[in-house]
This record gives structure tokens, sequence and C-alpha cells, in this order.
């Protein structure tokens, strides 16, 4: 038995890549690791890895962590430049018995040091992005509130192999015109994503500072271990956090959940509209779901072969300069 679970529609052809490992008896480390790579080495995912929108100095400053919920050791890197597969330095971290979380130009000289690939993640696609950003915000004078990327965020993968062993991943770009050296929830154990072998995994997407107030992706893990399935803990932490924030400061941030649990059951719920996600097992083939909301409950669907269409289209479309 195995299962793989990922958020956003980009995570399709990762987690095919990793069901082929899974479904041979591999390791649910590589399956993570391979997903990811895949998604980060893709050049129209505008949120993870090469073509990730830049910070506010347009530079490309990434995020990444990777969890063994059967060791519980992680690894995770913070806002490192220019490293090709940020997955990979995160797992390769979590290897270490101590200095797990590098950030910045410690995680970047470890990186160097390592033999890791090194490579300009800043695309051509990616500046114009960025050049448009600031040309309406001068032309408009409406400096954006900091917002997660409409559409297109943070790859979280969290799946299960044959040898009931649950691994946790994560990799982003971050918000877009985020202040130079900030990080977000994803590389952050217990927010971004968390694994526990005996219990489940879950990771996060959505707006970091908010996602972090809730420890989100262990407390979703915790709800599974009190006995919920993994639908109930999702809806359940989303709920919690979304209520509480809206409570205390009149408003809440994206937050956009997924999980299995030890046995390969999934969930998933958000405050959103339009959150996808990508589910496969040994049972099910690898595909996109849709969410809703019904009356605070999260639903969700199989997603149409014109959504799918249209999806992929809208990411490769030739971009317009505004500022030209
Ligand atoms: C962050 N949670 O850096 C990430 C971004 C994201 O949907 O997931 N956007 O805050």
């Amino acid at each position: 038995m195995w299962a793989i679970i990922g958020t956003w529609r980009m995570a399709l052809e990762g987690v095919k890549l990793a069901s082929e490992i899974l479904e041979n008896g591999g390791d649910a480390g590589d399956g993570v690791e391979t997903c990811i790579q895949y998604i980060e080495d893709f050049p129209y995912f505008k949120s993870v890895g090469y073509g990730g929108l830049p910070n506010e100095n347009m530079e490309v400053e990434l995020d990444s962590a990777y969890m063994d919920g059967t060791t519980f050791d992680f690894g995770a890197c913070g806002a490192v430049k220019n490293v090709k597969n940020p997955i990979s330095l995160a797992r390769k971290l979590s290897t270490l018995d101590a200095n797990n979380f590098l950030v910045g130009s410690g995680a970047d000289a470890y990186a160097r040091k390592n033999g890791f690939e090194i490579v300009n993640m800043l695309t051509d696609r990616a500046k114009i992005h960025y050049k448009n950003r600031i040309y309406e915000e001068n032309k408009f004078k409406n400096k954006k509130e900091l917002k997660p990327y409409l559409g297109h965020d943070t790859v979280g993968i969290c799946a299960l192999d044959s040898k009931n062993k649950i691994v946790a991943g994560t990799s982003t770009s971050g918000l877009f015109m985020k202040k130079a050296g900030r990080i977000g929830d994803s590389p952050v154990i217990g927010s971004g994503l968390y694994a526990d072998s005996a219990v489940g995994a879950a990771s996060a997407t959505g707006l970091g500072e908010d996602l972090m107030k809730g420890c989100i992706s262990y407390q979703i893990v915790v709800n599974m271990k009190n006995g919920m399935n993994p639908q109930d803990a999702c809806q359940d932490a989303v709920k919690y956090l979304d209520d509480v924030l809206k409570k205390a400061k009149g408003k809440s941030g994206d937050l956009s959940v997924v999980a299995i649990d030890k046995y390969g059951n999934f969930g998933c719920a958000t405050n959103i509209e339009g959150f996808s996600f990508v589910y496969a097992s040994y049972n099910t083939p690898a595909q996109v779901y849709l969410t809703y909301n019904e009356a605070g409950i999260t639903k969700y669907k199989l997603a149409s072969q014109e959504w799918l269409d249209d999806y992929m289209n809208t990411r490769k479309a030739p971009l317009v300069k505004k500022y030209e």
C-alpha cells in the first residue's frame, strides 16, 4: 500500500513520477524528492524553484523543507539563492546531527561546498512579471498587500510508502515582492509540513505569516493522532485558525492544507476559492481535484479536462510587457 498527496495542480507530473517509485516498492523520501525536483525544474510554475517570482529586489529567494516521519529528522533551508533544487538541499540537511535549518548566505555556502547544482533561478518571464508589477505600483500608486500570488503556490507533498514510512516536503519561492530575507511557513517544521509515520502527514500553502500562527501542519497531525480522519483533521485546523484570526484581527490570510494518514486516506481544507490538489495511491491514479466550499465545509471534485487544458495554456501564454 502507498499513497501521495500534493498541493495545487502543479504537483501532477511530479506525483506521477513519484507514483512509479512508490508502486515499485521505493522509498517515500525518494518519491517526495523526485516529485518536488520536477516541479522546481519546470520553468512555468511561478512560485517554486526555477522560474519562481522574485522578492522586492528582483532576487529569487527559495524556501524548502523535508521531514522523515519515522526518525523525525528534518532539514530545511530558507532564502537560498541560485540553488537549483532546494528540496535536495533540505533532504541532505535532514541527514545531519545538527545544523538542520540553514538560511541565507550560510545555506548558499553549504550548497556550493557540498556540490549542489548552482544556477541563476531568475527567468526572463519572472523578470517581466516583476517589471509589470513595479510599473503598476508606480502608475496606480497602490502598493498591494503582501499576498500569495493567485493560483500558483507552494508545493507541499506527503507520501506513504509500502514500508509504512511517511515523508513530507515543501518548496517555494514564497510571496512575490516579499522583503529580502523574508521566510514563510514552508521551511518551518510544524507550520509548512509535519510527518509522523505512526499517524500521518500534512502540508500547508497560503499566507505563511498566518499559517505559522497556528502551527497548522502539526495541528492536523495531532488531530489525526487524536482519532480524526484526515478530512476532519484538516477541516478542524483550518476552521479554527480562520476563526481565531478573524476574531482577533478581523481577517485571515489564505489557508489551504492537505494530509494523508498512515492508511493512505487523504484530506484537504481551505478558506479560499480555487484551491486544487493531486492525490494518487496504490489503487487510485494520479488526478487533480478542485476544492469548493459548501456552508463553510471544504468539498472537492475531479478537475475537468477543460480546466486542466486552460491551466497549462495560461501558464505558458506569452506575457505582455506593460512597461514598454
Ligand atoms: C509562503 N506559504 O511563503 C508560502 C507561499 C504560498 O500560496 O504557499 N503561497 O508564505
